[in-house]
């Protein structure tokens, strides 16, 4: 069964892998001929033989026994959009899956996607990124098996000046789902980060199309370190960022973090595209670990200071100034 796609040469998991793999995790402790799996899944036994030979090259083992037929006996590590799928619960965000062992960025991909009519709601997740994107034109550290690197499609109908309030948003359902599954106290930087204990465990790269009136689509993609150990960053970024693992002291299961973080984003947008910020403010405001803080905010060539008092509707950072105060849009934030 090919499963090349020519269009950008990335592989993914198509209909009879995904059918054939379920069928097999549903039957682990014993044998499934080709017979069995033929009747239950209507494929072609020669289809079935190419299908095994695509899994095991996904890196799937399966044994297989003259006579007795196929057995699972280990699942490589990434997420399966099968997996996800089976337990996500939300109506928009994941109705498309498209996941992927490595990629150059999701955000990349998410983009040209978009670009060419995919729905609302279609995520793209990947083991491992080769040019992982942070905001102008930086890196963002995506190792395999470690973290969780996403990107969403979303098509809300604001004008293109709110959209940046969805950055926080992803934020804030990141933050909470953290905060729920290990009680770390996640908070919240303005305006794309998530911390723990001040050092970066996530980062949100919202990337939008549109017009000077209307929001084509945007790409939210969200970076999370989940299960790094200290010796798992590079040098350079080893002071200022952290994972769960290193904080909560045991492994979370991405999966887990996956289905979480997309359940209470899905909430938070829903709202957002009928009422902006307004309900979402105070829990931001409660999360964020700006507020009340001495803060130099680096807007363009211009450098701002002053205190963090607030997080305003369109989600801009209001900063009191010497001069009074400053609604800022987008920056480069540091504590002083
Ligand atoms: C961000 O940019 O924080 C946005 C990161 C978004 C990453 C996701 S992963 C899925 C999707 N696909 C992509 O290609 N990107 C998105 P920024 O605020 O510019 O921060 C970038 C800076 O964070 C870098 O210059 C490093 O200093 C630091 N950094 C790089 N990798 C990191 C990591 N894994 N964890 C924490 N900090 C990191």
């Amino acid at each position: 069964m090919p499963s090349q796609n020519n269009r950008n040469s990335i592989r993914t998991l198509k209909a009879a892998e995904e059918d054939l793999l379920t069928l097999l995790r549903d039957n682990r402790e014993s044998f499934l001929s080709t017979r069995e799996i033929s009747d239950k899944l209507e494929l072609h036994p020669y289809v079935i033989y190419q299908t095994i030979k695509e899994l095991r090259r996904w890196d799937f083992e399966i044994a297989s026994e003259k006579g007795k037929g196929y057995k699972l006996l280990e699942a490589p590590q990434f997420l399966l959009s099968a997996e996800i799928r089976e337990k996500l619960k939300t109506r928009i965000l994941g109705k498309e899956i498209l996941s992927y062992r490595t990629v150059g960025s999701t955000n990349d991909l998410g983009f040209r996607l978009a670009e060419g009519g995919a729905a609302e709601g279609t995520l793209i997740v990947s083991d491992q990124q080769t040019k992982g994107r942070g905001r102008m034109g930086r890196g963002w550290y995506s190792p395999p098996k470690l973290g969780l690197w996403m990107s969403l499609i979303l098509r809300p109908q604001v004008p293109p000046y709110k959209a940046p309030g969805l950055s926080i948003c992803a934020g804030l359902a990141l933050a909470q789902a953290i905060q729920d599954l290990s009680g770390l106290d996640a908070r919240i930087k303005w305006p794309n980060d998530c911390l723990i204990n001040d050092k970066k465990v996530g980062g949100i790269l919202l990337e939008l199309s549109a017009e000077l009136d209307r929001t084509n689509f945007v790409i939210a993609g969200i970076g999370v370190n989940v299960n790094h150990q200290p010796g798992d960053f590079p040098k350079k970024l080893s002071a200022k960022v952290t994972s769960i693992r290193m904080e909560w002291g045991r492994e979370l299961s991405r999966m887990e973090l996956l289905i979480s973080f997309l359940e209470r984003f899905e909430a938070i947008y829903l709202d957002f595209k009928s009422n902006g910020l307004t309900h979402q403010r105070r829990l931001i405001k409660k999360l964020s670990s700006l507020l009340g803080r001495k803060v130099q905010v680096k807007f363009g060539k211009e450098i701002i200071e002053g205190q963090a008092q607030d997080i305003d509707d369109n989600g801009s950072l209001i900063i009191k100034t010497k001069k009074g105060e400053r609604a800022v849009r987008a920056g480069e934030v540091t504590v002083v």
